[in-house]
């Protein structure tokens, strides 16, 4: 695997930086969109630093009890309301999704100005904050395309995704970018703070042997998966699984194999859901070259119904996937 030079002085690339030369080679680009961006990523520093306390703050509920008897909030509302600070003055924005949210809020419509809708899961894998596991926030950014649908104008097909992105709060900070011209990696550098490129158009290596999936649930994920595990096992694949899918995906995406969450007998539809997960991650994998699918066709073709619909889940290298798929259609 090629490796970029190490972050240096000679090549130091911020996120912001990176952002105007990608505007600047589209003329059409709004700064706007730009905006967006950034906006994403100054959220992305605000949470990682409070994350750092969750536990030294004693107003932050990470699902322990709280010795202090302070009222607690937990840590996924407070990454939504960070989130939704960080945004709330760009002007192109026309619509704000959250998974902790019960409906989307429109903010503008097209002829106000609002340009863009961003969905998002402002704290993935929130259960493990406790446990210094890797937890992140993903998001989605679409065209505001009113005129499609008046009362909805977020539920299109992940294709038309214009951007999409996760940070993962782990050992480092780290912003894995789509604009739709491959996919960049930006590690949050404390000592600046500012998120600095260090690995640019990454694509995922193929023929990974590693799958990640809760095995717990293999008995219930329909014929076909049990067949693949075990030829898995019994041809030299490893099993990692964090249940953090920001973590677990940032890994499938650096050294191939499988992440999947399929239907399951709890989730009988998958558990992850499409708008802020799935298709984000969708999103980042095919542009770094692998496949993201949902076991009747890709994920990024379905067209959705509901902000909060779910979707079963396989993201991964073309080899692996192309190995799964084969197995589950015998
Ligand atoms: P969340 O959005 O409530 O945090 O749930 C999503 C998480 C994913 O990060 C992870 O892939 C999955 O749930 C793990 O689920 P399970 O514990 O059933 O394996
Ligand atoms: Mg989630």
């Amino acid at each position: 695997m090629e490796h970029p030079p190490k972050y240096t002085a000679d090549n130091l690339t911020t996120i912001q930086s990176f952002i105007l030369q990608e505007a600047r080679r589209h003329p059409n680009a709004s700064g706007e969109f730009s905006w967006l961006l950034s906006a994403i990523a100054l959220a992305g520093k605000v949470i990682a630093a409070k994350i750092r306390r969750v536990h030294l703050d004693p107003v932050l509920d990470i699902g322990g009890d709280n010795v202090h008897g302070e009222q607690q909030k937990p840590m996924d509302l407070v990454a939504n309301e960070i989130i939704i600070r960080c945004l709330g003055d760009r002007t192109d924005l026309g619509l704000l999704g959250s998974e902790e949210e019960a409906e989307p809020v429109q903010l503008r419509s097209a002829e106000e100005g609002g340009k863009y809708s961003v969905l998002f899961d402002p704290l993935d894998g929130s259960a493990n904050l406790g446990l210094g596991v890797g937890v992140g926030t993903i998001f989605s950014i679409l065209r505001h395309e009113q005129a499609l649908d008046a009362e909805a104008p977020h539920l299109q097909i992940g294709r038309k995704q214009v951007a999409a992105g996760y940070i993962l709060y782990g050992p480092s900070t780290v912003l894995v970018l789509s604009t739709g011209r491959g996919v960049h990696m930006f590690s949050l550098d404390p000592a600046v703070g500012a998120f600095v490129l260090v690995r640019s158009d990454l694509k995922i290596p193929s023929g990974g042997k590693t799958y990640s999936l809760n095995e717990a649930n293999a008995d219930s994920f329909g014929s076909g998966w049990g067949d693949w595990l075990s030829g898995c096992r019994r041809t030299g694949w490893r099993s990692r699984y964090i249940g953090s899918m920001v973590a677990d995906v940032h890994r499938t995406l650096l050294e191939g194999g499988v992440f999947a969450y399929p239907r399951t007998a709890r989730h009988p539809e998958g558990k992850l859901r499409l708008m802020y997960e799935a298709n984000p991650m969708a999103f980042l994998i095919e542009q770094a070259g692998g496949r993201g699918e949902s076991g009747t066709g890709p994920i990024l073709n379905i067209r959705p119904t509901h902000v909060h619909q779910r979707v079963p889940v396989i993201l991964g290298d073309p080899v692996g996937v192309d190995q799964l798929l084969n197995t589950l259609r015998r």
